[in-house]
């Protein structure tokens, strides 16, 4: 299902998410991309003004007319506890269908609506075709807005209109031709509503009451395939059993009227019709990730104002946002700064005292601290207020008390972040080894995948925006491999990317990257995991006497060598041949049956040998020559050498070996190459080369290169160490000026991506700044980072790290696990995804929106990385 969305990431739009967990290649790249970021552009202040002073008030609402739905002035209809947005995210067509864009509705501060569209198909999925939006226009004199909706494939457009009228706004669809033959039947005006807000809550149909299913068991019928809308690049997510029709979901109910929710007046909305009929549907029935959706079918043969529904959702009076105490859910040790952020609606009263409870060893709550609230200001939709309590050392258990309400509890100890990594470590990167059996206790995490190995992809484009161009065949620069040839040797080590199953080979490249530097700084021996590749066979919780972060390198190495043995040069990807496979939700062994294709066979039949199948499911590997990644490529290798040198020796050779293929014949482009060159052999001129090319770079831009000065000085004498502290200064006053840009001091990313990649990468260099330079750079950086991961964050107070924290952590994210409403430990959350205009939102009840739940192989492991240092600089006096 939405899985497109990891390699989608890494490919277009949220590369600048990779780029924050590439510093092991292009060290602190991390650290532009706050700056880089155009939602942080948006938030300096203008000249003269402060940040508070910047923030924009909204203008008074008339007298009388508390209860309306009115235009604001960011171009959205709002009453106290609900927004009605209309396109203010717009489908962008790069992931399909994300679930946050066309019309939506923020109701009681969550977002429990949206997809509202001309959509194709009654319950759209990933891979169907989505609007473009060529013209919005917000008109406050008749406080409407109107949006254009264009499908390329078929020359159709509709249009849209959205007023508010009192408390409710009306949606009126406009054609001004008929619809498409083709599109009868299909095109609709949807609206979809959140399954987790909603099931189990009961809703009233032209009378008749009903409840909303808890799991997705409605009546579906068998359509002929000439009927299927075509789908994004004529992809197909539908038939892979070649039975010739498609499943199309029949309606939960039909009406004129529906009141949604009447037992939840939070989640409460009525919508009529004048004359279209109201249909309401699972989506989960097509895609776990599906939600409700209600729809209008276009009538054929019509022009003009074809659908106008009233949409009323309903508004709890007198409702104000509860405040959201943002800290550390891991807790503090003694002396670092405790500072919660305390997140208020903006019509919420400021309290101007908070206090501190202890808990006694005997039960008893005994008052510990009270102190005054400091308020910093307004930061898109809410206003923020600071209790900095950092007087409270004394070890113990605590929770903050703010007016009525009171935290859960938190940890005061010199130890508290002993174990933030063991979680990613001990359990989530194994359960990432790719063609491995993974055991945990009683429990099998998935089988050997993949055993059949890797097919050299067709020139083709692929749904995961993969592309494979026509140098197969032994050709000059190309590989020897006809097109469906079995590359041999491929099926071996390697990670999986993150909720899909693909080896990106960059970020496997990364990561063993991360790992060697984790290794190299921190030396942390932890033997907790079982890993034999003679066996194939990983089991969790089980030392073997060989420490995990060798076994780790070892495990990614293997692949990207023998890519580099057996193409000759580096894949961009191992990924899947067909969208169904790509789609999978279980276990990754189940994804292809094991067997050699074999064309020659029926689809589906298997060789009397048993050992060759018609079905098509081999993995292809994507082999287009890119020398571009080469240097960072060959840097990876020579470091992979150097590490696993004595550890296994014939690896190491063969990652020298390849190390000194891939670099080429110049190497002196390259800041991290050089310097592992220098560091793997000890020749001088490459040091020389390198501090050329890192002071040039320190020159252009500090922020961006400190990381890799910063890695580089236990390799370095004294002079260079000196020479770097006016960078430094520099390093520092850029980390202070997040201070001035948000009420949490880290950078917060407003991509498509959530940001906490950014936040680790800037924690993770303030923890190194801190360890080479600390009286330019105190910790309050790094633990600023720490409590923004660990719940001082917007929206909630979760811990973005899987089970890391103990009173709340997020307990639903996005990843093998993705059907389950569960998570694998020592998973990290993107975070909190900013939607246009104003609002973040991590939603944990609901793992499907990738974008803000799912985790990264790349990203898990910068957040490794981060806790080591951590770990490390809080332990330093
Ligand atoms: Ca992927
Ligand atoms: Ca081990
Ligand atoms: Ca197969």
């Amino acid at each position: 299902m939405n899985v497109r969305s990891c390699s989608l990431f890494v490919a277009a739009a949220l590369a600048a998410f990779l780029l924050v967990f590439a510093h092991a290649q292009t060290p602190a790249a991390g650290q532009q991309q706050p700056r880089q970021n155009q939602g942080q552009r948006q938030r300096q202040p203008r000249q003269g003004q402060s940040q508070r002073q910047a923030q924009q008030q909204l203008p008074a609402r008339p007298a009388g007319r508390e209860k309306e739905l009115l235009l604001n002035d960011k171009g959205y209809f709002e009453r106290p506890g609900v927004n009605v947005l209309v396109f203010s995210n717009a489908f962008t067509g790069g992931f399909n269908d994300e679930k946050n864009s066309g019309i939506e509705i923020i109701h009681h501060g969550v977002r429990t609506v949206q997809g509202g569209a001309v959509r194709l198909g009654k319950t759209p999925e990933q891979w169907d075709l989505v609007p473009a939006s060529p013209s919005r226009r917000v008109n406050p004199e008749n406080n409407s807005i109107e949006v254009t909706m264009r499908y390329n494939d078929y020359r159709f457009d509709s249009r849209v209109v959205v007023t508010g009228k009192g408390s409710a706004v009306e949606i009126s669809v406009y054609l001004d031709q008929p619809i498409p033959e083709a599109l009868v039947g299909q095109a609709g005006f949807n609206l979809e509503f959140l399954p987790s807000q909603y099931w189990n809550k009961t809703y009233i149909m032209d009378g008749r009451f009903r409840r909303f299913p808890r799991y997705a068991a409605s009546d579906t019928e068998a359509v002929p395939n000439e009927k299927k809308p075509m789908q994004y690049r004529g992809f197909r997510t539908y038939d892979d059993r070649d039975t010739g029709k498609f499943v199309d979901p029949l309606p939960l109910d039909k009406g004129n009227s529906i009141v949604i929710a009447p037992d939840a007046p939070e989640r409460m909305i009525k919508i009529t019709s004048d004359e279209a009929t109201l249909e309401l549907y699972d989506g989960r029935i097509l895609a776990q990730n599906g939600w409700y959706v209600l729809r209008s079918p276009l009538p054929a043969n019509k022009t003009g104002k074809v659908i106008t529904w009233t949409v009323e959702p309903h508004a709890v009076p007198g409702w104000i946002r509860e405040p959201n105490i943002g800290f550390s859910q891991v807790g503090y040790v003694p002396d670092q700064p405790k500072v919660a952020v305390i997140e208020l609606d903006k019509s919420d009263r400021v309290i101007a005292n908070a206090a501190i409870f202890r808990i006694g060893e005997d039960g008893t709550e005994k008052l510990a601290y009270q102190g005054k609230t400091s308020l910093w200001g307004e930061y898109y939709k809410y206003k923020y207020v600071k209790f900095d309590f950092s007087e409270v050392k004394k070890p113990g258990i605590y929770y903050i008390r703010y007016g009525d309400h009171k935290t859960g509890n938190f940890i005061i100890d010199d130890s508290v972040y002993n174990w933030i990594t063991n979680a990613t470590s001990d359990v989530w990167i194994p359960i990432h080894m790719n063609h491995m059996t993974v055991n945990e206790a009683y429990r099998v995490w998935h089988g050997e995948p993949f055993k059949e190995g890797y097919l050299q992809a067709p020139p083709s484009n692929h749904f995961d925006n993969h592309f494979q161009g026509t140098n197969t065949g032994i050709k000059p620069d190309g590989t020897h491999y006809e097109p469906y040839e079995l590359i041999p040797g491929l099926n071996v080590g390697g990670y999986f990317d993150a909720g899909d199953f693909d080896i990106e080979t960059g970020a496997n490249i990364n990561v063993v990257s991360t790992l060697i530097s984790a290794w190299e700084l921190f030396r942390n021996k932890r033997d907790e995991t079982f890993v034999s590749e003679e066996q194939r066979y990983v089991d969790l919780h089980r030392p073997d006497g060989k420490p995990d972060m060798l076994q780790y390198i070892e495990h990614g190495v293997l692949n990207l060598v023998a890519q580099a043995e057996n193409i000759g040069f580096m894949s961009s990807t191992l990924s899947n041949s067909v969208l169904d496979n790509y789609h999978h939700l279980g276990d990754a062994a189940a994804i292809t049956d094991g067997l050699h294709y074999d064309p020659s066979l029926k689809k589906y039949e298997v060789s009397e040998d048993g050992k060759r199948s018609g079905t098509p499911d081999d993995m292809w590997a994507f082999t287009n020559r890119n020398p571009g990644p080469d240097p960072g490529t060959a840097a990876m290798f020579a470091a992979a050498a150097r590490v696993l040198k004595g550890y296994n020796d014939e690896l190491a050779e063969r990652c020298l070996k390849q190390s000194q293929k891939l670099m080429g014949t110049n190497p002196r482009g390259n800041m991290n190459l050089l310097l592992q060159l220098y560091r793997t052999t000890g020749e001088k001129e490459y040091r020389d080369m390198f501090e050329q090319l890192i002071w040039q770079s320190m020159g252009r831009n500090a922020n961006g290169g400190i990381r890799t000065a910063l890695d580089a000085i236990p390799y370095m004498d004294a002079d260079y160490k000196k020479r770097l502290e006016p960078y430094v200064k520099q390093f520092k006053e850029y980390m202070d000026n997040f201070d001035r840009l948000n009420p949490y001091g880290v950078p917060i990313g407003e991509g498509n991506w959530a940001g906490s990649g950014s936040v680790v990468s800037f924690g993770a260099t303030a923890c190194l700044a801190n360890i080479y330079f600390p009286d330019i750079i105190d910790k309050s950086y790094a633990y600023k980072a720490a409590s923004f991961m660990f719940g001082c964050h917007p929206y909630h107070n979760y811990s973005l790290v899987a089970a890391v924290g103990a009173a709340r952590p997020k307990e639903v994210f996005y990843g093998n696990n993705r059907a389950d409403f569960s998570f694998i430990p020592g998973n990290v959350a993107p975070g909190v995804l900013f939607r246009r205009p104003d609002h973040f939102e991590n939603f944990d009840d609901w793992p499907f929106l990738w974008g803000q739940n799912e985790g990264t192989i790349a990203g898990n492991c910068g957040y490794l990385i981060f806790g080591e240092a951590l770990k490390t600089m809080a332990k330093k006096k």
